[in-house]
């Protein structure tokens, strides 16, 4: 398919032609049994399609053909990820050892990485142990080829969170006490990003900001999100396929992020494990002319659920891919209602979920 511009390899394909066949068919399965949704706060919690969520991510790196703005000549990995893009996030709890590793692609190194703060220590050609902080903030770390060319890792490190329905006077809620189908993706969060003013404008990735994932829920600063480095490639990844398609997106717009299990259940969401609370789901749309709602993506000059699908066939065409695995999740198309336009419900929750 010309438009598939991720990098594929023998060795990834001849591994992953055994997973590529169960995905397929765990997610005709699920596909058969569609739940209606009638809210845009409606989110299921489907049971699961896919039984392996704790399979090493294999891929989350662009074609680095793409524009240089899209991806460094080389690659990096950390937490279960990896990324070419050339700005990206990671959430750290205080103290923590994050194991920091660059993978060489047309840049062969040698690499360095700079830190703001915590202790560096090299692990090997390539290698490093970044030690956070003690103390929450934003710490970034910088990885930088031979030539100069470099990847920005926005290192937040958490507030501690023990599920206090109040954190620093900021309403939480509460998260389930048993993780959904025991899943650990559904586990409660050990620490929530402090946002203070200065944050909210600082990008976790090349097309998004911090504030952008901000729970709407009124009250002062210091508020808390939690926000998932997954989520941040799939939509990368999903924007660089857009436009491979040809649709006009600069970017997406985010209408909803995190919400916190309180901001959740006022809402009407009826669902009390929502990926928006585990900081790895989004609903987004795209928006060039500015006017609030989807744009026309089907050609038929309205704003309805047909420009969600065609939206969400290119997420279901992604999720199809081998090399797209490790961005699983769900996937909800919504229609215009009184109050938003149409939109789409990505997360990585790490199985197959439609509605
Ligand atoms: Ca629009
Ligand atoms: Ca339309």
């Amino acid at each position: 398919m010309p438009s598939w511009r991720f990098i594929t390899t023998v060795a990834l394909s001849l591994f992953l032609i055994p997973v590529l066949f169960s995905l397929r068919s765990a997610t005709a399965a699920s596909r058969t049994t569609p739940i209606p949704s009638t809210s845009a706060s409606v989110e299921a919690d489907v049971p699961p399609g896919v039984a392996d969520e704790t399979r090493a991510l294999a891929k989350g790196l662009l074609e680095p053909a793409a524009s240089p703005e899209w991806t460094a000549p080389f690659g990096v990995r950390f937490q279960d990820e990896s990324t070419n893009l050339p700005v990206m996030a990671l959430f750290a709890m205080p103290g923590e050892a994050v194991a920091i590793e660059a993978v060489p692609g047309e840049s062969g190194g040698p690499f360095r990485l700079s830190a703001d703060g915590g202790t560096l220590d090299a692990a090997g050609e390539g290698r490093w142990t970044w030690s956070a902080p003690r103390a929450a903030g934003l710490y970034p770390l910088v990885l930088t080829d031979a030539a100069g060319r470099s990847i920005r890792l926005q290192a937040f490190v958490m507030v501690p969170y023990a599920g206090e329905s109040e954190l620093n006077g900021y309403a939480v809620g509460q998260y389930q006490a048993k993780p959904l189908h025991g899943r650990p993706v559904y586990e409660r969060p050990q620490g929530l990003v402090e946002i203070r003013p200065e944050l909210l404008d600082q990008p976790v990735s090349p097309h998004f900001q911090l504030g952008q994932f901000l729970c709407k829920q009124a009250g002062p600063f210091p508020k808390y999100l939690l926000l998932r480095t997954r989520l941040l490639v799939k939509l990368e990844l999903l924007l660089d396929e857009v436009q491979a398609e040809g649709i006009d997106a600069s970017t997406f717009t985010i209408m909803s992020g995190f919400r916190t299990p309180r901001y959740n259940a006022a809402i009407g969401n009826t669902t009390i494990y929502s990926r928006h609370s585990y900081g790895d789901a989004a609903d987004i749309f795209i928006d060039e002319d500015g006017d609030g709602l989807m744009d026309d993506l089907d050609g038929d000059h309205r704003s309805t659920l047909a420009d969600a699908r065609v939206l969400g066939q290119i997420v279901d065409r992604l999720e199809a891919s081998p090399t797209y695995e490790p961005f699983i999740g769900g996937l909800g198309l919504y229609g215009a209602k009184p109050n938003h336009g149409p939109f789409v419900h990505v997360d990585t929750r790490g199985f197959t979920a439609r509605w």
